[in-house]
């Protein structure tokens, strides 16, 4: 436990991929480090996502950390895409292989963090009351944290089940023989839909904008693949680490519409047919020219329409207001195909939208709708959310939800003027969710612990960014994200989907690799942007 008095060189917010590997690397470096974690387990998103057929979108063997060839050598992936409870026992066995549960407080939520100018020292609060000095804060929190409930009337009043999918029981929900309401279709709602479909009685989804969604085409991991990847890790990780999705293979360079449309049609073909969102790297000319992307969203319409039977609900299926990939391409398996099922019914929210709960259900200005369980798939405060949940003031006692009040701001993603020694891993303003989120961790990780190895061979005690050099990030960011399409979604990247919150494009959407020589580059230039001393 902690002592009252107790001091460390770093103070970690969170035990799941990004804090796990900032710990090991700091202790490797000889600082002392404590990891605070809500959770009652390490595992980040994975500890609580939880919801039936939740599996990441990147396939396993590119899913895992490359820090350590023994690892690499020694965790056998069983599936193309891993499964929540298979990515969360790899997190777990991390823990354990590297000795780091010694150091990682579970059930301890962070609550405060306020830096001491006089003596250059963060005071970091607990909600078990107790406090802690670190010389280094890093918020290792994540980018989907929070989840979001809407504030629909009457809520209190159901007197069935709710769920959240990002705070899962632990112990599993059976549906079986119950009526389900799922409210959110993104890829959460997307992965779930089917398997509570097979396992309930009836279900009801709630769309309000339908996701293009594309195959998974999950199945066992061959162990010859998995052997030949594993004897080509070294080229794999390199080749991932200069991409700009952090994956180990470049984008197609050519453009759509530079091809035939039969050239175009069977490029689809072949990625529908590989499965999985590299589809939506099918051309370069993808996310910056919305004539490009309108071939790609036809392509997936005709798909919609191949698979659901009833052309109504095909209809309702296919989103028509934004261009693919500025939300999330979601994955699948046999999601399109739920809709055929005599127990699930479809409702569009936009055409006649939620009014609020009863002790029953819930109902719509159309109808009204009995529920044993409810399921909300509503989605996260994304990549600021768990940043702005603590109460965290900088210099001169200013709240960091001061300083980002009309968004996020940052240097580099990592760092924001007014908070010294403070970092945070996979921020905004850096590539993290446009990426492969392990091969993001890992960078940052890595550039954080650089940077502290740098103050402190140089014997000091504080490392701030300047002003000029976030603002010249900022605008660097939103000139790239402006080049794009991303824009013209309502969608969580620019936290379009909480209510009041500012609309700016949060991810930096200029590709990995680039980013990486920017930090490399930044750092081999004496650190650029900050001041030492
Ligand atoms: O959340 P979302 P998510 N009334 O925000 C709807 C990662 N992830 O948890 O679009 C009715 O995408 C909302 O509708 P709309 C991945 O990066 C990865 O699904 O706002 N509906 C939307 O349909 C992903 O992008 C994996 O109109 C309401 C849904 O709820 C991110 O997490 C798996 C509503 C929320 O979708 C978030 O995904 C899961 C309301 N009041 C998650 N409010 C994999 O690796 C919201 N909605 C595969």
């Amino acid at each position: 436990m902690m002592g009252a008095n107790r001091e460390v060189d770093v103070a970690i917010v969170g035990a799941g991929f990004s804090g796990l590997y900032m710990l090991h690397k700091l202790r490797q470096q000889g600082l002392s480090a404590v990891v605070f974690e809500r959770g009652n387990g390490v595992g980040g998103t994975w500890f609580w996502n939880r919801y039936p057929g939740a599996r990441c979108d990147v396939e396993s063997q590119d899913y895992s950390y490359s820090f350590s060839p023994e690892l690499e050598q020694e965790w056998e992936w069983t599936e193309r895409y891993p499964a929540q409870p298979e990515i969360l026992g790899y997190l777990n066995h991390v823990a354990d292989r590297f000795d780091l549960r010694r150091s990682i407080e579970l059930d301890t939520e962070v609550t405060a963090a306020t830096f001491d100018e006089e003596a250059n020292r963060w005071s970091v609060t607990t909600g078990l009351g107790e406090t802690l000095r670190a010389k280094y804060v890093v918020m290792a929190t994540g980018c989907l944290s929070n989840g979001r409930v809407p504030d629909f009337d009457g809520m209190d009043s159901f007197a069935g089940e709710v769920y959240h999918t990002g705070s899962w029981p632990q112990e599993g929900v059976d549906f079986t023989g119950k009526r389900v309401g799922v409210i959110g279709t993104g890829s959460s709602g997307i992965q779930a839909i089917p398997e509570i479909a097979a396992q309930s009685e009836h279900l009801t989804v709630f769309q309000r904008t339908p996701s293009f969604s594309v195959p998974a085409r999950n199945a066992p991991l061959d162990p010859q693949f998995l052997q030949e990847v594993k004897a080509d890790y070294p080229r794999r990780r390199e080749v991932a680490r200069r991409s700009p999705t952090g994956l180990p293979f470049l984008g197609n360079q050519a453009l759509a519409m530079d091809v035939t449309e039969e050239e175009r049609r069977d490029t689809y073909e072949s990625l529908w047919g590989a499965g999985g969102f590299r589809i939506g790297g099918a051309f370069a000319d993808l996310i910056v020219n919305q004539e490009a992307n309108d071939t790609l969203a036809a392509f997936i319409h005709s798909k919609i329409d191949e698979v659901v039977e009833d052309p109504s609900i095909a209809e309702k299926l296919k989103p028509r207001d934004y261009p693919v990939s500025t939300k999330r391409i979601c994955v699948d398996s046999n999601y399109y195909a739920t809709f055929n099922r005599k127990n699930v019914r479809l409702v569009d929210v936009r055409e006649s939208p939620i009014v609020g709960f009863d002790e029953r259900g819930l109902k719509t200005q159309a109808a009204e709708y009995e529920f044993d369980a409810v399921v909300f798939a509503t989605g996260f405060d994304a990549m600021t959310g768990a940043l702005l949940g603590p109460e965290i003031n900088g210099v001169n006692g200013v709240a960091l939800r001061d300083h980002w009040d009309a968004g996020p701001r940052t240097y580099l993603g990592l760092s924001t003027v007014g908070f010294p020694n403070l970092f945070i891993v996979a921020g905004p303003g850096s590539p993290s969710v446009l990426t492969n989120m392990v091969s993001a961790i890992e960078q940052h990780v890595e550039w954080i612990s650089d940077h502290l190895a740098h103050v402190e061979e140089l014997g000091l005690s504080r490392s701030e960014a300047t002003l000029e050099a976030e603002d010249g990030w900022v605008e660097q960011v939103n000139g790239i994200a402006d080049m794009t399409l991303f824009s013209n979604a309502n969608s969580w990247y620019l936290g379009a989907n909480v209510p009041g919150k500012p609309r700016v494009f949060m991810p930096y959407a200029g590709g990995f690799g680039a980013y990486r020589e920017t930090c490399d580059a930044v750092a081999a230039d004496g650190y650029r942007g900050f001041v030492l001393s």
